[in-house]
């Protein structure tokens, strides 16, 4: 009898769990590593630290505790949080590395259920929480798996009007002279594809984002084999070409590329998410200019187009989930002051129109707030004469204190001239001091878990 009541108990427990993955969705260096770093600390430390005032289930003492358990895929490495933790505590602490290659971290939260039924049931239910990680740049790939390879090619040669021409001069004079019908030529075919790798490395140098494919700049354990030997080229769609021509081999590693790097990435890691938040770096392109805000926000409206979004009944998101609600937040918050963070929220407003545009179609509930994953900088107000001015203090990536008042954030995209007169300059910081037992300073991190699992925790 009393294992029956066992078996019955446990099986009630397992039908109270739930599980969320969240799509961790972000351009290189928006901040994606910090961020899922600083969400896991956050969270394991809800039990012993009130940091997360705006989680309501926090708040109201209703998380029991979180653990790190295994994840289910296991083909992929395990996300280095405490290599991150190492080195955001380190002396002097550091910025976690670039990411090169995907990981994944699956959390459990256990909490006091608030709903009736889940309470009558039950004492305590658990969350669990999957998130992935992975290379900003390969997320610009999702959107060639709708391209064919003619496709792809005029949409590069299109961007090329303006100043990426000048960037893309040495590809093109090579590809001019290219014979795309003649014999193959693997050894032509190799140097021209390193010069529009080159190519695609100076857009990123000038702070555009838009490159594509994504892996040529990171090529990770691929580096140097022919699926990431190709470029587009200018042809026309009706033309005929031999089979042993060099087009044709620039058309079958494209195709290559599509199915085993692309769409694997795809299927694996990207296919089936309930919840997303796109993190977006507004101040980089502010810092480098007009044509890397438009570049970034040409970028984030494709990305968006490679998920699936809707509302479906509950037996449909068991097999096949649809994101329900996307949160676009504005990260390192903490490079301005306080006081220009509604204008952050309103620049991130006009960044993402096109992509918010893609996902409203789809009646889902979304929402746009500015965050700090992990806050470098402290916030207060200097006196200069009979005025006091909000300032920044903390310290640069060489050891330098400062403080500073980083500037006015525009509250929507300035003009070309703006860049010509003023520009913008905003520092970078090391992550604040603090101790391994205590959880990262952050601003409104609360608020993101809240928008995104609030519900789940109920
Ligand atoms: N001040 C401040 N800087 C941040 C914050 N989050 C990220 N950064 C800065 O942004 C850089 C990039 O952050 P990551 O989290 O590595 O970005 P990512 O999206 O994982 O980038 P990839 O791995 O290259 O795709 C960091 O090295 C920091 O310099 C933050 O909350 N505050
Ligand atoms: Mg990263």
């Amino acid at each position: 009898m009393k294992k029956i009541t066992k078996e019955v108990n446990d099986f009630i427990h397992r039908s109270l769990d739930s599980h969320v993955r969240i799509a961790v969705t972000g351009l290189s260096r928006a901040g994606k590593t910090a961020y899922i770093t600083s969400m896991v600390n956050q969270l394991l430390h809800t039990s012993t630290h009130d940091s997360l005032p705006l989680l309501s289930a926090a708040r109201d003492k209703r998380i029991v505790g979180a653990k790190r358990v295994p994840q289910l895929n296991m083909m992929v490495p395990r996300f280095a949080y405490d290599e991150a933790m190492g080195q955001i505590h380190d002396s002097p602490a550091q910025w976690p590395e670039p990411t090169r290659d995907v990981s994944e971290i699956r959390l459990a939260i256990k909490y006091k259920p608030k709903k009736r039924t889940k309470k009558l049931l039950g004492s305590d239910s658990t969350l669990y929480v999957d998130i992935i990680d992975y290379p900003g740049e390969w997320l610009l790939d999702l959107p060639l798996l709708d391209m064919d390879f003619h496709t792809w090619s005029e949409s590069q040669f299109k961007a090329l009007e303006g100043e990426r021409s000048q960037l893309a001069k040495e590809w093109l004079t090579e590809l001019d002279k290219l014979d795309l019908n003649s014999s193959l030529d693997e050894k032509k075919l190799e140097q021209i594809s390193g010069l529009y790798t080159e190519y695609l490395h100076r857009c990123k140098d000038k702070g555009l984002h838009w490159v594509q494919p994504g892996r040529f700049v990171l090529p990770g354990d691929l580096a140097g084999a022919p699926v990431l030997q190709f470029f587009p080229c200018r042809f026309d769609s009706n033309d005929k070409f031999e089979k042993s021509s060099n087009i044709a081999m620039l058309k079958a590693r494209y195709q290559e590329y599509q199915q085993k790097v692309v769409k694997a990435f795809y299927k694996h890691h990207f296919s089936t998410f309930d919840r997303q938040i796109v993190l977006v770096d507004c101040l980089q392109p502010l810092n480098a200019g007009y044509d890397s805000f438009h570049d970034m926000r040409t970028a984030l409206e494709q990305i968006m187009h490679s998920f699936s979004y809707g509302r479906s009944s509950v037996l449909r998101r068991l097999f096949a989930p649809k994101i329900d609600k996307v949160l676009f937040a504005a990260t390192k918050a903490d490079h301005v002051t306080p006081e220009q963070h509604p204008n952050l929220v309103s620049l991130l407003q006009q960044m993402v129109h096109p992509a918010w545009q893609t996902a409203a179609f789809e009646n889902i509930e979304m929402s746009c707030i500015s965050m700090a994953s992990i806050q470098a900088t402290q916030a207060g107000f200097i006196s200069t004469g009979d005025n006091t001015v909000p300032a920044l203090q903390g310290e640069t990536l060489t050891g330098d204190a400062l403080t500073v008042f980083p500037g006015e954030v525009p509250s929507k995209l300035p003009s070309k001239e703006y860049w010509q007169n003023n520009g913008f300059e905003f520092t970078a910081f090391r992550p604040m001091p603090g101790s391994i037992d205590e959880p990262m300073k952050h601003i409104r991190v609360d608020k993101a878990l809240e928008y995104l699992i609030g519900d789940k925790l109920k």
